[in-house]
């Protein structure tokens, strides 16, 4: 649909409407009053998100991204679906599923009535769209963008089997200073160290970052916090349908590899992501569905002297 298609069908006045992106496909623009967003149809990728009463986007965009079809955008919150990592069946299909690479149909728009902005979007997913994949899937984002930023993704197996899904909301959270921020809540947890040979650890304390962080978490609690002192922020993250948690940061050398990051990259950007990954496979039964969501809010950090 074009973006003239989308303003006659979706747009709201002053709150929502629709250009064409640099990659050519349609952007939906948002401002609800408490908050400004972005999201692109290309993936129904959040790409940036910034709340009124603070001073910067809450999300990264890496100026290097690929903005070209068939390419992920390293920006916002990513959609990995219907797996999570590489291709479970090591057939050589994209890394992260097919949904951040899709364009997605923008099935409905509305303005609730606490003002915020809502967009529900579809995708379908079944042999025919990806060969070698047995599965018959429906995908259903539902993004609501006010003072909190909330995306809830529903899986509908239809297919006479059980469909193993793994899944992230990989976000890119823009951090003023990697080297003062933290992530809190996951104290006690197992991860699995993808940079350590995938061996088991348990985490003590809060996560700081001074190296290259790759780890999936498991047994996580629904409520996680970005510590991030340098964009005087807290940034804090619910989710439900959820018991693991991924951090990555590619630190300097990886940066430096990455063609969409710039090499300076690792110092503000960290991605915490809301996931069904590791060990947290969900098994949807035949004609069931799964749905994974979150919400991102921010607290900012009273200024000294008030
Ligand atoms: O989510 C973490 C991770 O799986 C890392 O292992 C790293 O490969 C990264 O994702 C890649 O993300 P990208 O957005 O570049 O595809």
């Amino acid at each position: 649909m074009s973006p003239d298609t989308l303003n006659e069908q979706f747009s709201i006045d002053g709150k929502l409407d629709f250009v064409t992106s640099r990659g050519g496909w349609p952007l939906a623009r948002i401002d609800t009053g408490t908050s400004q967003a972005t999201v692109s149809l290309y993936g129904a990728q959040v790409l940036s998100w910034r709340p009124r009463t603070t001073r910067s986007d809450v999300l990264f965009q890496s100026k290097n991204a690929h903005h070209v079809p068939g390419k992920a955008v390293k920006a916002g919150i990513p959609i990995c679906w219907p797996w999570f990592g590489p291709d479970p069946e090591q057939r050589g299909r994209p890394a992260h599923g097919y949904a951040r690479i899709r364009d997605w149909t923008l099935s409905a728009a509305k303005l609730l009535q606490d003002g915020c902005v809502q967009m529900v979007f579809d995708l379908k997913l079944n042999s025919q769209d990806v060969a070698g994949w047995r599965g018959d899937a429906h995908a259903e984002l539902k993004i609501t963008v006010g003072e909190t930023l909330s995306l809830s993704l529903t899986t509908r197996n239809h297919t006479n089997e059980a469909m193993l899904l793994t899944q992230a909301f990989h976000t890119y959270f823009s951090i003023g200073d990697i080297a003062q921020a933290t992530v809190d809540g996951l104290h006690g947890c197992k991860y699995i160290d993808k940079v350590n040979n995938d061996s088991e650890n348990v985490q003590h304390g809060m996560i700081t970052i001074d190296a290259e962080v790759d780890r999936i978490y498991s047994g996580v609690s629904d409520e996680l916090a970005i510590n991030d002192p340098a964009a005087a922020r807290t940034i804090q993250i619910r989710s439900t349908g959820s018991n693991s948690a991924v951090v990555w940061n590619p630190w300097r050398d990886i940066a430096a590899q990455m063609a969409d990051l710039e090499d300076e990259d690792y110092l503000r950007m960290l991605c915490v992501e809301t996931s069904n990954a590791g060990v947290d496979v969900v098994s949807i039964q035949p004609g069931s569905k799964h749905t994974l969501s979150v919400t991102y809010e921010v607290n900012n950090h009273e200024s000294k002297g008030n």
